[in-house]
């Protein structure tokens, strides 16, 4: 699988958090640390991204799929990221566009594995058939306690299916995404999402700023 490795040309970042983290108000500050230094960008989420993983998106979130079961709801969300990965992630990374991606491969660890109680070996044994080596280069890790995430999101007017989760669904989540931050502290940053927005994207434009400088740009 030597061919997994050659994209490696842009870099890779995944924002991640529970629901009304902010993210995806943060991804546009991300997109801008990155262009103001040249670096073409391109946004993106998951589930889907593609053409086929958009459709398996509204399949995911529609409330009329009640009652899916988590082996069901993993191996949706790893045939989206398959067709995420061939047909925009890793082209767009072989030519050297940055991919800036809201929710990747921890939000299945987080929520089906935290979430939902499936085995994280079984997602590791998906993720390795489907990325291969293949690994974001940096996280965004936005955490808040559950109830202020809801509180920010509750006023939406048909919650989807995660959306009508309880309370401790999200909990299990909130924990696993803390657990994986302290398993891979060079590659995941946390960031205090509960703060006034202006004062996240402060610790989003820092975190990016020590990232290029890692990485020499
Ligand atoms: N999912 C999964 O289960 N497994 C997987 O592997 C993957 C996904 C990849 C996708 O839903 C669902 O798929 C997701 C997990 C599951 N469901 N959940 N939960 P989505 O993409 O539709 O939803 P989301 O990713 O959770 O996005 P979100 O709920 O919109 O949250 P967000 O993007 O993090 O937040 P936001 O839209 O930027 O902000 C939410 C609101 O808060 C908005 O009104 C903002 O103006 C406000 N906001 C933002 N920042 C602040 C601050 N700092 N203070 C106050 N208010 C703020």
């Amino acid at each position: 699988m030597g061919y997994l490795n050659s994209y490696k040309k842009g870099k890779f970042i995944t924002l991640e958090g529970i629901e009304g983290a902010g993210k995806t108000t943060q991804l546009a500050v991300v997109r801008r640390c990155l262009e103001e230094q040249g670096i073409a960008v391109l946004t993106t989420r998951e589930p889907g991204g593609s053409p086929v993983g958009e459709r398996i998106r509204t399949m995911l979130l529609d409330p009329g799929c009640k009652g899916m079961v988590a082996a069901t709801e993993v191996l949706l969300l790893f045939a989206a990221r398959a067709e995420h990965l061939a047909h925009k992630i890793r082209p767009a990374l072989e030519q050297g566009t940055w991919v800036l991606c809201d929710r990747f491969t921890d939000a299945t660890y987080a929520y089906q594995g935290g979430g939902r109680g499936v085995d994280p070996e079984r997602i590791a044994m998906l993720e390795a058939y489907v990325q291969g080596s293949m690994r974001p280069d940096l996280t965004l890790l936005f955490d808040l306690p559950v109830a202020s995430g809801l509180a920010r999101v509750g006023k939406r007017s048909a919650p989807d299916r995660f959306e009508s989760e309880a309370e401790g669904f999200f909990e299990g989540v909130r924990t696993r995404y803390l657990a994986i931050a302290r398993s891979h502290p060079q590659r995941v940053r946390l960031i205090d999402a509960g703060l006034p927005v202006e004062q996240v994207s402060a610790q989003v434009r820092k975190q990016v700023a020590g990232f290029l400088a890692r990485v020499g740009r």
